[in-house]
């Protein structure tokens, strides 16, 4: 009996392990799309509104073969069809249907979107229709015929359409759906608006048959001179060639593809990458049948009991939080031009951080933010009382995190993956969140990882940071709101901290609300004058911190939110902005870049 149960174990372990050497980390995901040939589909798509999802089920509730996604039109004049894109309104896409629709600004369901466009297929090609992100759920037709499925309002995914295009006229249609629900991340409660809609770009990009799907390059880990990665391909064969390039460094390496993937190596010493001097390298990667292009840039990023070091050096992290929300004109951020403005004001305060709260942010925002010489904090939304003891749940965060990773792996602006926003304690979370860590720790294992947490411990001389997930992870982010949620403005300078770590801490969020142009006395709600003083007194408190390596205060620029109704301050605004949302800097702008230009340089 006891041989039978050894026997069996031993079977099973084997099969553990065989399962996970076959698990491949990332998906396909296509990699740098901007030096790939690609048609826009962005610009108007057709849209119908669908609050109860009658494109979908019929009135028994099981899904229509004949659902909105055929696109049907009328063939004779006695047809009886119910919908019809063509006639329909229409909505900017990238953009979200909130800001776009004034009868959409509190809608939370279906919208179905189309759209349509032209192909002229060529020889040895693949297509790939990739939308960089939709808010929440997005079911993708295409010429009727349903081609996917994706969950998660932040990270990018793609199709492949190569046998499902015809020659000539096209179309795709979307089911968008962004209702909230307990089992998903973020959960039904999270303290920005849910925008629905494609808020990001979408493409059709096409690639060789035989295509580089994927790559990374970096620096060795622990090392400043080779530069080690590998680049996958799909349906290349075993002993095919790949070469990377860096012209710069004259540096080009020969390698072969096994199972899809060549491994490679090179002696080089790249000057590094830093705030100061964000220098990236053109790197070219080629098969007989592709080329890609990116700007990659090296460094490396460690900690040493309560230090970060950027290439060996302590750095303090002089940050600042940002949401994904457009200046002036509100709404999800769709441009570059967007993206810059909120990364000049980063700038202008002095930072050389940013967190980029509370999901994966666009790419064109991590790769702005890489050449102005950011450092970037990238999170997924695990945010609050999500359904920890939920496993898929746990799949879906996983997902997303990984596709977050997948994206980002090659931008050295980005040292922090963090798993996690104010989490409340208890078993099921540390699992959970322990296991992302350890999935993102198995993908890269150059970044450190960290989480915003907001328990602590009444220590013997004021707060004792104790939080279990403090062993998880590299560097502790603590969001604390002394002077507005917790404790009058006063209190703040002597309050004191200790950790039961030593490990770097980032006070990830700390700040007040104020209205713009509204003034009175410090200790006045809403006034600029209480969140100056807010920020005074917490830079006081963070001064005598040493365990302290930066701070990302909370936060860059109001954002709507559908928790912040009080009217004539909030008007669905979170105020603790240091700027409004109208481009206005408030007071505590400038007590936060006084400290910033002054202090640890
Ligand atoms: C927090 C959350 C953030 C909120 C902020 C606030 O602790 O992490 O998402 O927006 O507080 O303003 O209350």
């Amino acid at each position: 009996m006891k041989h039978i149960k050894t026997l069996l174990f031993v079977f099973l372990l084997t099969l553990s392990t065989t399962i996970k050497a076959q698990e491949t980390p990332f998906s396909d995901l296509l990699q740098n799309i901007d030096s790939r040939e690609k048609t826009s589909l962005n610009g108007l798509w057709d849209m119908i509104v669908d609050p109860l999802e009658n494109g979908y089920y019929n009135h028994r509730l099981q899904p229509k073969e004949d659902g909105y996604f055929m696109n049907a039109q009328m063939q004779s004049p006695s047809d009886l069809i119910e919908y019809n894109f063509d006639t329909s309104k229409q909505l900017m896409v990238p953009g979200d249907w909130n800001t776009q629709m004034d009868k959409l600004y509190y809608y939370e369901g279906t919208v179905w979107y189309k759209k349509d466009f032209t192909y002229t297929a060529k020889n040895d090609e693949a297509a790939f229709l990739y939308f960089e992100a939709v808010n929440y759920e997005a079911i993708v037709y295409l010429n009727g015929e349903r081609i996917g499925r994706h969950v998660g309002g932040y990270t990018p995914f793609q199709f492949e359409v190569t046998d499902k295009l015809k020659e000539g006229n096209n179309f795709v249609v979307v089911k968008v759906d962004n209702k909230r629900k307990r089992e998903n991340v973020p959960t039904v409660n999270q303290d920005w608006w849910n925008y629905g809609g494609i808020t990001r770009s979408v493409h059709l990009i096409t690639v060789p048959k035989s295509h580089i799907n994927d790559y990374s390059v970096q620096l060795r880990k622990g090392a400043t001179n080779a530069i080690t990665g590998w680049v996958s391909v799909t349906n290349g064969k075993d002993g095919d060639v790949v070469s990377i390039a860096i012209p710069e460094l004259k540096k080009t390496v020969n390698t072969v593809l096994k199972n899809g993937k060549a491994e490679f190596s090179i002696k080089a010493k790249p000057k590094l990458w830093s705030p100061t001097s964000p220098k990236t390298y053109e790197v070219v990667l080629k098969t007989a049948t592709d080329e890609i292009t990116d700007q990659i840039g090296f460094r490396t990023i460690a900690t040493e009991g309560s230090k970060i070091l950027l290439n060996g050096k302590q750095i303090f992290l002089k940050g600042i939080s940002i949401h994904e929300e457009a200046p002036f004109k509100t709404g999800r951020v769709v441009s570059v031009e967007e993206c810059k403005i909120l990364l000049e004001w980063a700038k202008e305060l002095g930072c050389n951080f940013i967190r980029l709260a509370h999901y994966p942010h666009s790419e064109a925002m991590v790769r702005e933010a890489e050449k102005m010489g950011f450092l970037i904090w990238s999170e997924i939304p695990v945010y609050w009382t999500i359904q920890f003891d939920n496993e898929d749940t746990y799949a879906n965060a996983k997902n997303q995190l990984t596709e977050m990773i997948s994206r980002d792996k090659n931008r050295a602006a980005v040292v922090l993956w963090s798993m996690a926003n104010e989490t409340p304690e208890g078993e099921s979370r540390l699992n959970f969140i322990g296991n992302l860590a350890e999935q993102a720790r198995k993908l890269d294992d150059t970044r450190l990882i960290t989480a915003a947490l907001d328990t602590q411990a009444q220590g013997d001389d004021g707060n004792l940071i104790e939080d279990p997930l403090g062993k998880v992870v590299d560097v502790i982010g603590i969001n604390a709101y002394c002077g507005w949620y917790a404790g009058a403005t006063d209190t703040c300078a002597q309050l004191k901290w200790s950790s039961a770590y030593n490990k770097p801490m980032i006070m990830s969020e700390v700040g007040g609300g104020a209205l713009y142009g509204h003034h009175g006395e410090k200790n006045e709600r809403w006034t600029e004058e209480y969140q100056a003083e807010v920020f005074k007194t917490n830079i006081e408190m963070m001064r005598n911190i040493d365990f302290l390596s930066g701070l990302s205060p909370w936060i860059l620029m109001d954002f709507r939110s559908s928790r912040r109704p009080l009217r004539r301050i909030q008007d669905d605004f979170n105020r603790k902005g240091l700027i409004s949302e109208q481009g206005m800097k408030k007071q505590a702008f400038f007590t936060l870049q006084e400290y910033y230009e002054k202090e640890n340089n």
